[in-house]
This record gives C-alpha cells, sequence and structure tokens, in this order.
C-alpha cells in the first residue's frame, strides 16, 4: 500500500500516557452511582450492574494477571482516533500477559453477531497507528437489544475464549453496551462489557466523561475549510454560505467551529428550542443580518447551520414525534403507498395542527423527514438539506424586502455540507493521545474484572501526564426515552447548554461578528511543531474547564 509522507512519519509518533498508567496501576473506588434520572425504572432494568462505584487508576504494585483474550467492536459513524483506542488496548492487553489475543469483530455490533472476526496482530496494528478511519476492521450501527443477539454472541466469544469486549460507540452503542453487559452478568456468562466514548458530534459528555472522541480532530477539520471559505468569501466579497455542520441533535460542532472561525452567523439548535422560534423567526434572524451588512456594502457572509436544527424548531419537533410514532406503527402500509401519494397519506394520517406544518413544508423536506429512521430510531438528519431550505427562504424574504424597499443588496447563496470530510482525519495530537489512553484504560478495566463501566480519561486541558484514567458506570449515564414508539433506557445525550461557558463565550461576540467581519482562519491541523500549535484543546473544552 502506498503511503503519504505524513503517514510515514506518524506512524513512529507514540502517544503519551497518564503517569498513572505507565506502570502497575491499582484500582480506587470512589462513590457508589446513580443514574442521572428515571432511578427506579434504570435500577430495575439493570439489577446487576445498577450502582456500582466511580473508579480511578492510580500507581500499584506488579502482580500476575491470569491470561485472556479480549474483542473489540467499533460502532456507529467514524470519528478520528477509533484505531488507536484499538492500539491502545492492545498495548495494554499484551503488556498485561504477551500470550493474550486481542479479535477484532467485523463491520460493527453485527460481526459479534454473525461470528465475522480477526485476530488483531501486532502487524496490523502497526500499520494503523495514529491513523484516521475505522478500516482495520469497519463499523456499523446494528443495534444488540434482542436475547438471540446476546446469545449469538456469547457463542462466538466462548468459542475465542474471550473475557471482554470492548464497545467503542457514542451514546446508543453505549447503551447497547450496558445492556449487553447486564445480560451476560444476570447469565453468570462470565463476559464483561466495556464502552469507549467515542462521537464526532461531542453530544457523549457528563461530569465524568469530558469530551467524546473525535469531536477534537473533526472540529479542527472543518474550521479548516470555513476557515478558506470565509477566506475566498471575504475575498470575492459577493456570496453568502451556507454551511451545514454534521453533529446529529447536539450543535456542538457548530458551535466549536463558531468559537475557531468567528462566522458572521450560527444557529444554535438548542437556542432556537427554548426561544420558541419558528422557522420563520429563524429566517427572518438571518435575513436581518444579510441586510444590515448589505446596508454597509457587505454583500458577503457565512452561516453555519447544526444539521439537526430542524428538530429543535418546535412546532418541526411535534411533527416528528407524531411521524416516528405513525412510521414506527404503519411502517408496512406506509411502504406500500405509491410514491406519489406519500405526501398526501401523511398529511391524511397526522393530527390537524402536524398536517399543516406538513403541508407547508418543500417536497424534498417532507420527503426526507418521512425516510427510514437508523437502526436506532433517530430522524437521519444528515439527509435533510437545511442549508438549502433556509437560503432559499432567506432570498425570498430578501426579494420581499426589496420589493417593499426595505432592502438594497444582492444575495448570492453557496452552499456546503461538512460532516464525511472530518470523520476520518488523521486524529491531532490531543485524540492520538486521547484515544490511546482510553484503550488503554479499557484493558486495565478488563485485568481488574469490571465489566458495564466506560473507560474515562479525564482533567484533559491538562499535559497528558497529569490525566486521570478510571471507569464510569455506564448506567450512571442512562435515562428513559421514547425511541421507535416505545420508552426505552438510553444514555441522556448532552445537548448544548444555554448557560455554559462556551455558549455565553459565543453570545458575547456573536452581534460584532454579524456586523464586522472579524474571520480567524484556523488553518490545517499541526502534528510537529510547537506545542501551543499542535496539543491545543477544542476551545469548548478551554472554556468549560476554565478556572
Ligand atoms: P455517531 O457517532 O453517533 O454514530 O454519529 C456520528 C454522525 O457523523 C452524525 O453526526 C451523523 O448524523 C451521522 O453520524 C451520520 O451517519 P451515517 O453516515 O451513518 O448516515
Amino acid at each position: 500500500m502506498t503511503k503519504s509522507a505524513l503517514q510515514i512519519a506518524r506512524a513512529a509518533y507514540q502517544p503519551k500516557l497518564p503517569k498513572a498508567l505507565k506502570g502497575a496501576v491499582k484500582v480506587q473506588e470512589g462513590e457508589a452511582t446513580h443514574s442521572v434520572a428515571d432511578e427506579e425504572e434504570i435500577k430495575k432494568l439493570f439489577p446487576n450492574t445498577y450502582g456500582m462505584p466511580l473508579i480511578k487508576f492510580v500507581e500499584g504494585e506488579n502482580k500476575e494477571f491470569a491470561p485472556m483474550n479480549v474483542g473489540v467492536i467499533l460502532s456507529g459513524g467514524q470519528a478520528p482516533g477509533g484505531h488507536n483506542v484499538i492500539s491502545g488496548l492492545f498495548d495494554g492487553v499484551k503488556k498485561l500477559n504477551p500470550a493474550n489475543k486481542l479479535y477484532g469483530f467485523l463491520m460493527g455490533p453485527g460481526g459479534l453477531v454473525d461470528h465475522k472476526y480477526v485476530e488483531l496482530t501486532a502487524d496490523i496494528i502497526d500499520e494503523y497507528r495514529n491513523t484516521g478511519g475505522f478500516d482495520i476492521i469497519g463499523s456499523g450501527r446494528t443495534k444488540l437489544e434482542k436475547v438471540d443477539q446476546f446469545e449469538k454472541g456469547y457463542e462466538i466469544l466462548k468459542e475465542l475464549g474471550i473475557k471482554a469486549v470492548v464497545i467503542i460507540g457514542g451514546d446508543d452503542s453505549n447503551t447497547n453496551a450496558c445492556v449487553l453487559a447486564e445480560y451476560y452478568a444476570a447469565k453468570n456468562y462470565g463476559i464483561q462489557v466495556i464502552g469507549c466514548p467515542k462521537t464526532i458530534d461531542g453530544d457523549l459528555k457528563n461530569e465524568m466523561i469530558e469530551t467524546s472522541f473525535g469531536f477534537d480532530t473533526a472540529c479542527k477539520t472543518y474550521s479548516e475549510v470555513i476557515g478558506n471559505i470565509e477566506r475566498d468569501c471575504n475575498s470575492a466579497r459577493k456570496y453568502w454560505h451556507f454551511i451545514k455542520l454534521m453533529g446529529r441533535s447536539a450543535s456542538h460542532i457548530a458551535l466549536e467551529c463558531a468559537l475557531q472561525v468567528q462566522p458572521n452567523i450560527c444557529l444554535i439548535s438548542e437556542e432556537v428550542e427554548a426561544k420558541n422560534m419558528s422557522l420563520d423567526d429563524v429566517v427572518t434572524y438571518i435575513a436581518n443580518a444579510v441586510a444590515a451588512r448589505a446596508a454597509d456594502g457587505n454583500n458577503f457572509g457565512t452561516v453555519l447551520i447544526p444539521e439537526g436544527l430542524i428538530e429543535f424548531i418546535p412546532a418541526m419537533k411535534k411533527l416528528i414525534a407524531e411521524l416516528n410514532d405513525f412510521l414506527a406503527a404503519h411502517a408496512d402500509e406506509y411502504a406500500a403507498v405509491e410514491a406519489n401519494k406519500q405526501r398526501e397519506y401523511i398529511i391524511n394520517h397526522l393530527t390537524a395542527d402536524n398536517a399543516a406544518v406538513y403541508a407547508s413544508l418543500p417536497e424534498g423536506v417532507a420527503r426526507q423527514l418521512t425516510l427510514d429512521r437508523d437502526p436506532h430510531g433517530n430522524v437521519q438528519v444528515s439527509l435533510i438539506e437545511t442549508e438549502k431550505l433556509l437560503s432559499e427562504m432567506v432570498g425570498k424574504k430578501l426579494a420581499a424586502w426589496k420589493a417593499e424597499g426595505k432592502y438594497v443588496g444582492k444575495f448570492s447563496a453557496q452552499h456546503h455540507f461538512f460532516g464525511y470530510e472530518g470523520r476520518c482525519a488523521a486524529p491531532s495530537n490531543f485524540d492520538a493521545d486521547y484515544c490511546y489512553a482510553l484503550g488503554y484504560t479499557a484493558s486495565m478495566l478488563i485485568a481488574n474484572g469490571k465489566t458495564g463501566y466506560m473507560s474515562s480519561v479525564r482533567n484533559l486541558t491538562a499535559p497528558a501526564e497529569e490525566w486521570i484514567a478510571g471507569g464510569v458506570p455506564i448506567t450512571m449515564m442512562m435515562n428513559m426515552e421514547r425511541r421507535h414508539g416505545e420508552m426505552k433506557p438510553v444514555i441522556q445525550k448532552a445537548l448544548v447548554e444555554l448557560d455554559s461557558a462556551p455558549f455565553k463565550a459565543f453570545a458575547a461576540a456573536r452581534e460584532t461578528w454579524a456586523k464586522e467581519t472579524c474571520y480567524v482562519y484556523p488553518g490545517p491541523i499541526q502534528y510537529f511543531g510547537p506545542t501551543e500549535v499542535c496539543d491545543q484543546t477544542t476551545k469548548t473544552l478551554q472554556l468549560e474547564q476554565a478556572k
């Protein structure tokens, strides 16, 4: 395989480990935990894994560990650093005992159920150290929820002598990990399940999980290209760029990129919901900013749009909730309706308010809202072209204002959607180190007999030496939510909080950014060079942890 010069140089990078993980470790137990909400239900559903204590690793004495084999699964959307989680896990497992083996299940949780796996040897691992992507074993979105899936998984785990499985995934995949851990514990199968916090979306975070891996690299990659667009925009001075950013429901990516590049406008879905804004309010907000800049002779600008925006406009949220339940209950009937009658069919089956909102949507957006949900019941927001919807509506509003003599400028739009461009980027130094530490920590949780825990590495704005490694019971992050028309235990998503330091910093500056041109050009991620260029964390993390 031909490799780029950077790939060759980067392969030699040795990720940094927290001091406590450099030698032998011992477990320090913290307080017993409870779920973030719905305690009684969660306790009942997870009798074997509920309430376990927090765990921290501290320096300990060398001791012998019995030989063990471990399995690993990459689950859900790609995030930079996944390969380093696996190499950290591999190095940890081999350090415990060189005879230990690591097996990778192929193409996500489905590989466990279908018995598709590969032994990850040193040769394979070395090819993937510090690289982006999940291609070492592939990823998938199969939801592990049925007893026969758990049993099929158990068959192969037993056959390969695997003592523990590490599931590297987002909130939904770690929910899977928790359910699987509980099932194997209840059955006394002697198989441990450990989760690792992955997702570019940044929405798997809480007191003990400061950030999910991949968020840092993905945001830096998007910020690089948004910065390039801003510079183009400020050079040609003739386009408004509407840029949709991945991130599913949460607006963390949009917010972080805004803090890095200082665009003219950045919408934050959580704020749109809190202010009970309608689609027209959002359009008016953008159009006002465009008009104000035009009055200064600036017919150009940048608008950042979180991909989940549409779900947060209260009227749309109600509509989507009804559509979710309706489509879950009538999937076959709906599939049988001819394509050109589907819109009418939906309108006829919704309650009056929702039917009116649905009928008012442009054809394409309406159709996108009824497309298949992902296996976890989520609307596939990445398929909804919000950037085009908004620019079209802004254009119409400005044309009306022009006719009334309220607006004098020219409006011409360009559209972009950044998501896949950043999910497999080569991990930044931060993600390379963080991921390696998460994988290594997972091996220590396994060696110490833990199950139902998520690998946790904290104190992330300090140098890696001072990071704190340990484990958090996954049940601690759970609550009950409606999925596919039923209440289910799931990890609570962390959305942007409007009283958080990152949002406040953005809100304090945005009026100036809207009117003036304050663009910042972050440039590409640097892997070699001065630490203030190569090792800085996201602005989100810096602001959240500023003392
Ligand atoms: P997860 O990390 O939660 O799996 O999702 C990441 C993500 O990139 C989301 O931002 C996006 O909405 C989704 O995956 C798109 O997934 P897919 O490429 O499978 O359609």
